[in-house]
């Protein structure tokens, strides 16, 4: 069994290469929840929703969310009746959260209908939240924004998408991860697998929360040498969404080498792009092995050899 560590659009690309070169029944993702949140009444779960769109192979491929073939009736009904739209919902994603939301309210656990969901697109690979628990990314504005003063602590969706992650941030706050346990399941998986994958997703915003539901960053330490980390950040920069701002607003080196240093204690191996090949010492004075390879994943086939870069660093 693999285990991947999967946030938004970056985990599910290498989940989609993974799946071409292993067997899917083989693969266990552990998903971000942290970007959770309820709307209009519905519980909606963007990283969980990516991951299965991604490897049902219905992803919208240009915003890597959301479903391809979509229409905006609801939205745009909403919108002359004014209510919120800001966070755009298509016509047959709203499927998705009035199932989930429906499910949920009968009893189900966030694990059992995820599954659910996952089976009824014809994913063969386990899609597991990080856990069932509530577990809510909170970010501290260090500036002005519309609406909010600097100091205001805002949701991650009100950051990522209302406000376009255009503002800078001065804390990050896991509100719930306390209290929460990891998935059923989860902690087994990462102690049993032949191998735990740490997509190159954003490591504050979607790794950071898993990391800090209790447990799951001491089941990882206990296998840092089969844990095989890809650096989200190449030549500096984030390939999507805010990492490396981030990275550097809340104190840290937004590099491969940054990158490195936050997933010393847990992670053995770190691939990182060619780009940024002359790091590899400096990666490896940080206690983690450095494997260069091509990590920006601009087609399937280069997603697939980056899998396979990784399953071998894991060997
Ligand atoms: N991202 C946006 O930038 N704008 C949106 O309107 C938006 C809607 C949306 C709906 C469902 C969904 O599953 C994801 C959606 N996202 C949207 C992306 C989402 O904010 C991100 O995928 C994650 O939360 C961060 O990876």
């Amino acid at each position: 069994m693999l285990v991947a560590l999967a946030g938004g659009v970056g985990g599910a690309r290498l989940l989609a290469g993974l799946v071409r070169v292993v067997d899917p029944t083989e693969v266990t993702a552990v998903v971000n929840t942290g970007d959770d949140m309820v709307l209009h009444g519905l519980y909606v779960s963007p990283d969980i929703d990516t991951v299965v769109y991604t490897l049902a192979g219905r992803a919208n491929p240009v915003s890597g969310w959301g479903l391809a073939t979509e229409t905006w009736t609801v939205m745009d009904e909403l919108a002359t009746l004014g209510g919120e739209t800001w966070f755009r919902l298509g016509d047959r994603d709203l499927a998705t959260h009035l199932y989930r939301t429906h499910r949920l309210a009968g009893g189900a656990s966030l694990r059992e209908v995820t599954a659910e969901l996952a089976r009824a697109r014809g994913v063969r690979i386990h899609v597991v939240p990080m856990s069932d628990d509530p577990v809510r990314t909170c970010l501290t504005l260090a500036e002005d924004a519309p609406g909010a003063p600097a100091g205001t602590e805002i949701a991650f969706q009100h950051y990522f998408v209302r406000l376009a992650h255009a503002v800078a941030i001065s804390a990050l706050r896991f509100d719930g991860a306390g209290t929460a346990r990891p998935a059923p399941g989860v902690l087994d998986a990462i102690g049993e697998a032949g191998a735990v994958i740490a997509c190159p997703s954003n490591p504050l915003v979607s790794l950071g929360p898993m990391l800090a539901v209790p447990g799951v960053r001491d089941a990882l330490r206990a296998r840092r040498d089969a844990v095989v980390a890809v650096s989200p950040i190449v030549a500096g920069v984030a390939l999507k969404g805010p990492a490396d701002r981030l990275l550097a607003e809340l104190g840290h080196e937004s590099s491969a080498v940054g990158v490195a240093r936050l997933y010393a204690d847990w992670a053995g191996t770190l691939v990182i792009d060619e780009a940024d090949a002359h790091l590899a010492d400096a990666v490896e004075a940080e206690g983690v092995r450095a494997v260069v390879a091509p990590t920006v994943m601009s087609t399937p086939a280069v997603a697939a050899s980056l899998a396979r870069t990784v399953l071998d660093a894991a060997r």
